[in-house]
């Protein structure tokens, strides 16, 4: 019996899944979807992920998609004691601090950063051009966000209170990915920001997911 992850390796989204799995001390086992081939849209991937999108998880022959679910899922059924990674039942104001947190990264960091990313490293992978314009764009939203977070930061040490959550690690795969496509100027007038970021890129569990080639990115 293991636990398997139905992705690509080096999508953003399958890489916020395997990050949160090492960061549990979870081993599983990769099964490539490889989204070049199109297999993501294949009948048997279709039947874990019905819309046809990397990742899924297979625990032990139960599944779930969505990588921010997953990552809850395994963060609540794998909790580390003393190093929880989601506030606990019952912990009210701590678990809608932890839900703000995690709207904001899906709310106000993800959007502009997987456009800002599509623009500007995905259109190549498809002989398309970038339009730097709606780069440019996207780059201001993200850089307003980021002026934001600066000030929450200043009043906390993660997004959610002085406990490092999820809701902050799930900033790491595109946050990576949009610094190395030109974007490191707008985290660097941020050094709040950048620090939280940098912090986390450190972790030992990312570290070895960068070392089994996400660098290149899809
Ligand atoms: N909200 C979904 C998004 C999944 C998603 O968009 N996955 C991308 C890779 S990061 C994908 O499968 N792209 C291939 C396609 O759209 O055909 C999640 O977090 O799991």
């Amino acid at each position: 019996m293991a636990i398997k992850l139905h992705g690509d390796p080096r999508a953003t989204c399958y890489q916020r899944v395997a990050f949160i799995l090492a960061e549990l001390g979870l081993p599983f086992e990769t099964v490539t979807v490889s989204i070049a081939k199109n297999e993501n849209k294949s009948p048997e991937f279709l039947q874990l992920q019905p819309f046809g999108k990397v990742p899924a998880l297979d625990d032990n022959g139960f599944v779930v998609f969505e990588s921010r679910a997953i990552c809850k899922y395994l963060a609540n059924k794998y909790a580390v004691p003393g190093a929880r990674l989601v506030p606990e039942d019952g912990d009210f104001e701590g678990l809608a601090l932890f839900e703000q947190a995690a709207s904001i990264e899906q709310s106000y960091f993800d959007p502009p950063s997987s456009a800002y990313a599509h623009d500007k490293i995905y259109k190549k992978f498809h002989g398309e051009e970038t339009d730097e314009a709606a780069a440019a764009a996207s780059l201001a939203t993200l850089d307003a966000a980021l002026a934001v977070y600066e000030g929450m930061l200043a009043q906390r040490q993660y997004l959610a209170g002085d406990r490092l959550t999820l809701a902050d690690l799930f900033h790491v795969p595109y946050g990576v990915v949009v610094k190395a496509a030109g974007a490191q100027e707008v985290f660097d007038r941020y050094p709040r920001v950048r620090k939280w970021l940098e912090g986390m890129e450190a972790r030992e569990s990312w570290r070895n997911l960068v070392g089994n080639g996400r660098e290149e990115v899809v």
